[in-house]
């Protein structure tokens, strides 16, 4: 389904969420997802308010913030209302299901509350997603499967990543997609959205692993549908809303270039 326009695609899901996000896509014109991570709820709040106007997806780390509180929450969703965007708290949930529903859905940060999508690692086996599924979808809402990752030395490959994709078919009312570093080939049905971090357009790597592919590359030559981007926004004092727009740009043409070839 790469070759299919995200609004064509909206039409594949059951899911509210994926059927939501994908055309929200379309009519912002937006594949791109910012990685908030700021430690300062003033600060992320402000990112956000400025990268909003240009971006599909607000990616957040909550537990990073160190004045969580719920006002944060209720300025984070009137944001994301303001200006056309969904919440993914990557969470990377990776316990039995048992745990992951309580950590999904209680304690101090309430993910599922006010998270649209949210994610996991498939170390515990399928019974993660059971757990999540639970919570999350009386509420409507979606989740990802960590298939790889963009770190150096991920051990997220292979036949690990091959049975995860399998787990994701079993459970596509709840599963819409992967972080994921390319497209897998499509069995009879399947339409999940990728999303990939390690997206930057002017350094390659951070020293400590991670490694940054340009939009490009992660859109057009790899079939991928969002790009996650974060240092290369908001790092080394940028203008995080003139970058938002460069890379929403790089981003978005590169899809166009991908559906028209
Ligand atoms: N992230 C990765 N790689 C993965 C999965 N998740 O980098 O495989 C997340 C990080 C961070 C963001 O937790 O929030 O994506 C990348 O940010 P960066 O662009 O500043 O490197």
């Amino acid at each position: 389904s790469a070759s299919l326009s995200y609004l064509e695609r909206s039409k594949l899901h059951s899911n509210p969420t994926a059927k939501a996000f994908l055309e929200l896509m379309e009519r912002k014109k937006s594949n791109l997802s910012v990685a908030a991570d700021l430690n300062k709820k003033a600060a992320l709040i402000e990112l956000a308010d400025k990268v909003g106007p240009y971006i599909c997806l607000l990616k957040t780390h909550i537990d990073v913030v160190e004045d969580f509180d719920q006002d944060l929450v209720d300025q984070l969703t009137a944001l994301a209302k303001k200006h056309d965007f969904m919440i993914f708290e990557d969470r990377k949930f990776a316990d039995i299901g048992n745990t992951v529903k309580l950590q999904y859905g209680s304690g101090i940060y309430k993910i599922a509350s006010w998270s649209d999508i949210t994610n996991a690692h498939m170390v515990p086996g399928e019974g993660i997603v059971q757990g999540l599924r639970e919570v999350g979808l009386p509420l409507n809402r979606a989740m990802l499967l960590l298939a790889e990752m963009s770190s150096a030395g991920t051990l997220a490959k292979g036949d690990y990543t091959v049975k995860t994709v399998e787990v994701a078919r079993k459970y596509k009312d709840f599963v819409v997609g992967f972080i994921a570093m390319e497209r897998y080939a499509d069995k009879e049905g399947d339409d999940f959205i990728y999303m990939t971090p390690g997206v930057g357009l002017d350094q390659t790597s951070d020293g400590m692993g991670q490694q940054w592919k340009h939009p490009r590359e992660v859109v057009f030559d790899r079939g991928c549908d969002v790009i996650i981007v974060g240092r290369g926004i908001y790092g080394n004092g940028r203008d995080a809303a003139k970058e938002a727009k460069r890379y929403q740009e790089a981003g978005w043409n590169a899809y166009v270039e991908r559906i028209s070839k």
